[in-house]
């Protein structure tokens, strides 16, 4: 399986994040990706090529082009307001009963349409990496086109909770969403994309809520006790054609391996039942026990286990990485997953 992955993904490095109330060190950090590189690379799991260079098109059939403007502009915006701080962070947003229809000019105000979380700094260097990070994960479904069975896009920053025109969560642009969309638009009839991030993939089942083309599926914390809060409950089951095409699992805080792989099952029936062409994995390793901001009990080696599953699927492959930041594990946890994956196609193929 190769890996596809640009140095300039190291780039977006803030040091802080806002959580429970404080500033705190920042958990979503460039050295996630370099662990999970000399994992892979031990393990020889397959080359490592860096993604080739995409016009902005495909991100823009996901993502709105003023939002985009925005995230492309940003640092510009914030030295013309003459702010010193190397990362900004918004704190006013518009909530119920407040308007949508401006966009405002004031960077501040910017911020704030433009995200839903403060958890999600913004530094100089964002939009370069976060536009990496989206073409590696394409570069990881031309490879799928090009008749590969399986790839591993290494994407950082991760972006399942990106919306159309939305950031937070650590995410700015939607790469699982943005290389399904890309699957679509290069003759692959149905994508499932399923999420087995600790948190629920809001941005993602948002993009393709009215769709009956992609389907979507979550294991993930329950927003009734864990972030995003907002989304992300089993009654979401899709809207207008994409009726019946979104399926939530949310677990409670504790679940360990039995619990999580009854999720897993069931969302493998719909997987079936739908019959995609091809799967985008968005691969959180945060369910995992030691991981500092979740709280399931995966351990290392059921990793493996749900590497192994998704491989009975027996359809072509695209890992996207989400999140994770045990970063010590990270690198064997996310190796297990792929790994797992490839001895269980080995065997059944
Ligand atoms: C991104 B991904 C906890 C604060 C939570 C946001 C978590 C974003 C997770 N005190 N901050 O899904 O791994
Ligand atoms: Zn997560």
């Amino acid at each position: 399986m190769k890996t596809i992955f640009s140095p300039d993904q190291l780039l977006h490095a803030p040091t802080k994040e806002i959580s429970d109330g404080k500033l705190v060190p920042a958990n979503e950090i460039p050295s996630r990706a370099e662990i999970v590189l000399e994992h892979l690379r031990k393990a020889q799991l397959g080359d490592v090529i860096e993604p080739r260079n995409f016009s902005l098109q495909p991100i823009l059939k996901v993502h709105d082009a003023d939002y985009v403007t925005f995230l492309q502009n940003f640092w510009q915006f914030w030295q013309e307001a003459e702010r010193s701080e190397e990362e900004a962070i918004p704190f006013v947003w518009p909530v119920h009963g407040l308007r949508h229809d401006i966009v405002p000019e004031h960077i501040d105000g910017k911020l704030g349409y433009y995200s839903f979380d403060a958890g999600t700094p913004m530094v100089a260097h964002t939009w370069k990496s976060v536009r990496k990070s989206a073409e590696t994960a394409l570069t990881g479904a031309d490879l799928i086109l090009k008749g590969e069975n399986s790839a591993f896009a290494l994407c950082r920053p991760p972006g399942h909770h990106a919306h159309r025109r939305l950031y937070g969560g650590y995410c700015f642009l939607n790469n699982a969403a943005i290389a399904a969309q890309y699957l679509r638009d290069n003759g692959v009839g149905k994508v499932t994309i399923f999420d087995v991030d600790y948190h629920h993939g809001n941005g993602t089942q948002a993009i393709f809520y009215d769709r009956a083309d992609v389907q979507f599926l979550s294991i993930h914390a329950d927003p009734k006790v864990e972030f995003p809060y907002f989304l992300g409950h089993a009654n979401e089951r899709g809207l207008k054609e994409g009726a019946g095409y979104n399926h939530n699992y949310p677990l409670p805080h504790g679940t360990q391996w039995d619990q999580w792989e009854e999720a897993m099952e069931e969302a493998c029936r719909a997987i079936v039942k739908f019959a995609p062409d091809v799967i985008v994995i968005s691969l959180g390793m945060d369910p995992y026990e030691k991981d500092p901001i979740s709280k399931f009990k995966l351990k290392s080696g059921d990793f493996l286990k749900i590497g192994a599953r998704l491989a009975k699927l027996g359809k072509p492959a695209l890992f996207v990485m989400e999140g994770g930041y045990a970063v010590g594990d990270l690198g064997v946890n996310c190796t297990n997953a792929l790994t797992g994956y490839l001895d269980a196609v080995t065997v059944s193929t």
